[in-house]
């Protein structure tokens, strides 16, 4: 009773101190440091040091800014339709958007992970989860581009996602809403603690292409799964996963989910789980989830059902999974750069649980148990907490690390960020942030090999730090110095969508092996046109084909004519520039879907339906050369039953559309 009111007070300052506008320090200027704006300054014409992948969070895309000075280079889209570049509304990238429950045009990322080779970062690349409607995207950091969407089955929302082990042999994915499961899914909300499961899900990726496929799901009890991180070095082969919710409440959670002192931090032995899943022990389980592969010569993506995953279950499976005693309802669940440290953050806690991997083996060889959760066994808390660090802050959310044994960790309700002492667990440093910080990035931080020198803290609230903009304020990112002993407040700059959780890379590493053209030699797509001569259009029925190359500056064909009401028309548009940096636009007056943006080398395709007879004018969306403004044609539309010839030119009079084809 006590501890539940305690609760409810601590609910109601974590309230305040949301809503509350007087949050703002007094003398805010003099929180930044003297030399901030020269250690922020990347001069016009120079590079920045770090290229840092920054979640939309309800945008549903990624976003890519360069360090320290948090300039905007791009917005990848990932799991919404991006109308800059017109992914998910080609022909070519709609299938990426493809799930089990048909098109699902915008999601919600929260989580960016790099992908690493003995636990450091190699450059390959980087994956995102969408939350809502559960998947998990695999980004070519070469292109800049989404090649891979898997969707992941028997999940309720995908916010524990996408973690990855040290070679990134795995991506998992932990299902926040605990779901009913297999055939009994018609089932009474409030039969939550009989019906309702967690799964964690292990995504495999192939060294060399990265193509990912579910290897196995583990069935748990229904609580609700937040974060989580692989160990490594001598925790490899191990993943730890924060979970909250251990009251398995399913409604009014704010409080009903509260109720207990500690929920858990799960470990999983996955090099165990490997070896159930070779002898047998998984269960096949019908399921469908859609797998949607873009493929970089045919320039298009393929979507494929696929109806099967392999179950563990702990009953069956010993010695696979532990829980952990931690406090508040966990949050982050980060392991140190060495994997002898599991910190867990309880978002109502005011202390931080650090746990030693080495008091973790040993408390499960010596079965030093708390009893059990719904049949899991749970370890005794003092029996694998290394230490706590003492009155940190209030709240504290997520934890990085860098080089040099320190740890940075976010408080929301007390709106900072603390550096403190792996060794000693003491507390050496603490910087305001402005305000509610979210999740923090350290370059590399979560990885064996942190590349230091920054720490970006990704705020929820920006009330008063730029100029207003009408009821929604530009969410914002606040990048620190963190060279020297004490962090520095260096330079503010706003964000697109919620920045969830940011993860950053030597520039070096990316920039060196960035794609700068698609070449037109290897372009495998069904429809290219590789140059000017096989330009054409056919028709097949109703449909008309445009095979349309664009270079500066103009199109052919430009001229068509010969369609009728009824048709559609596909234009498939080939850009045969092969110089870096000269993609052309196409657009056609009353496209409903979209326009098309082509880079150097590739062929996309807008599918149209004219509703009206007339002649329409088509264009380059994309200011391409000094004569950009005459990069246009006409297509002339006929009543249905008209007799006009399918006919096409550009420059000269119409040549017939090729006989065969009519
Ligand atoms: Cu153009």
């Amino acid at each position: 009773m006590i501890k539940s009111k305690l609760m409810m007070s601590a609910i109601v300052l974590l309230m305040a101190s949301i809503y509350l506008p007087s949050c703002k320090p007094k003398n805010v200027s003099s929180a930044t440091s003297g030399d901030a704006a020269i250690k922020s300054f990347v001069a016009p014409g120079k590079y920045d040091e770090f290229y840092n992948f920054v979640s939309g969070g309800f945008s549903g895309q990624m976003t890519v800014y360069g360090i320290p000075s948090g300039r905007l280079f791009r917005a990848i889209p990932v799991f919404s339709v991006d109308p800059e570049k017109g992914y998910g509304y080609t022909e070519e990238t709609k299938p990426m958007l493809n799930t089990s429950h048909g098109f699902v045009p915008w999601d919600d990322l929260h989580h960016p992970a790099l992908s690493t080779t003995d636990g450091i970062h190699d450059g390959k690349w980087a994956f995102g989860n969408a939350n809502n409607t559960p998947r998990v995207a695999r980004i070519d950091l070469k292109t800049f581009r989404t090649v891979e969407i898997i969707e992941i089955p028997n999940s309720g929302g995908n916010h524990s996602s996408p973690f990855i082990t040290e070679n990134t042999e795995y991506v998992v994915a932990g299902t926040r809403f605990s779901v009913p499961m297999d055939n009994n899914r018609d089932v009474a909300i409030d039969t939550y603690k009989e019906n309702f499961r967690g799964t964690v899900s292990f995504i495999n990726v192939d060294k060399e292409s990265g193509r990912m496929g579910i290897a196995f799901q583990i069935l748990l009890p229904g609580v609700n799964f937040d974060l989580a991180r692989a160990g490594k070095g001598k925790s490899h082969g191990w993943f730890f996963f924060s979970c909250y919710n251990s009251e398995r409440a399913n409604t009014l959670l704010e409080v009903n989910s509260t109720q207990k002192d500690k929920d858990f931090v799960m470990a999983v032995n996955w090099k165990k789980a490997e070896e159930y899943v070779k002898s047998g022990k998984g269960v096949k389980k019908d399921v469908s989830y859609a797998h949607n592969v873009y493929d970089e010569k045919t320039h298009s993506a393929t979507s494929t059902m696929e109806k099967e995953v392999i179950m563990l279950d702990p009953k069956d499976c010993p010695d696979m999974v532990y829980f952990m005693p931690c406090p508040k309802s966990p949050h982050g669940c980060d392991t140190d750069p060495t994997g002898e440290y599991i910190v867990g953050s309880g978002k109502l806690a005011a202390i931080i649980p650090v746990f030693s991997f080495t008091k973790i083996q040993a408390a499960i060889a010596a079965k030093n148990f708390d009893g059990d959760y719904e049949g899991i066994p749970v370890l005794k808390y003092d029996a694998v907490l290394h230490g706590e660090v003492k009155k940190p802050g209030l709240g504290p959310l997520h934890t990085e690390f860098d080089a040099d044994g320190n740890a940075y960790t976010s408080f929301f309700v007390s709106s900072e960020v603390v550096k403190w002492k792996l060794s000693d667990l003491s507390v050496v440093d603490r910087v305001p942030t402005y305000y509610s910080v979210g999740h923090l990035c350290v370059p590399g931080g979560p990885t064996k090999k942190p590349w230091g020198k920054y720490m970006i803290a990704y705020n929820k609230i920006t009330k008063d730090r730029y100029l207003p903009t009408g009821p929604e304020l530009a969410q914002s990112a606040q990048l620190y110095d963190i060279s020297g002993e004490k962090m520095k407040l260096i330079l503010d700059f706003p964000t697109i969508g919620e920045p969830h959780y940011a993860e950053a890379i030597p520039a070096e590493l990316l920039s060196k092996n960035s794609t700068k053209i698609y070449r037109i030699e290897e372009n495998a797509h069904p429809y290219v046109a590789k140059g000017e001569k096989e330009a054409k259009v056919e028709r097949k029925g109703n449909e008309v084909h445009v095979y349309m190359t664009s270079i500066r500056s103009h199109f052919v064909p430009d001229n068509i004519e010969g369609v009728k009401m009824g048709d559609v028309v596909y234009f498939h548009v080939t850009n045969l520039e092969q110089d870096w940096d000269v993609p052309h636009g196409f657009a056609v007056k009353g496209a409903n879907n979209a326009e098309l943006l082509i880079m150097p080398g590739e062929t996309q395709t807008l599918a149209w339906r004219p509703d009206r007879i007339g002649v329409f004018p088509m264009y380059c969306t994309d200011f391409c050369s000094a004569l950009h403004q005459e990069m246009q044609g006409y297509i002339r539309v006929s009543p249905a039953g008209a007799n006009i010839p399918l006919t096409f030119s550009t420059g000269k009079k119409a040549a017939p559309a090729p006989e065969a084809a009519k």
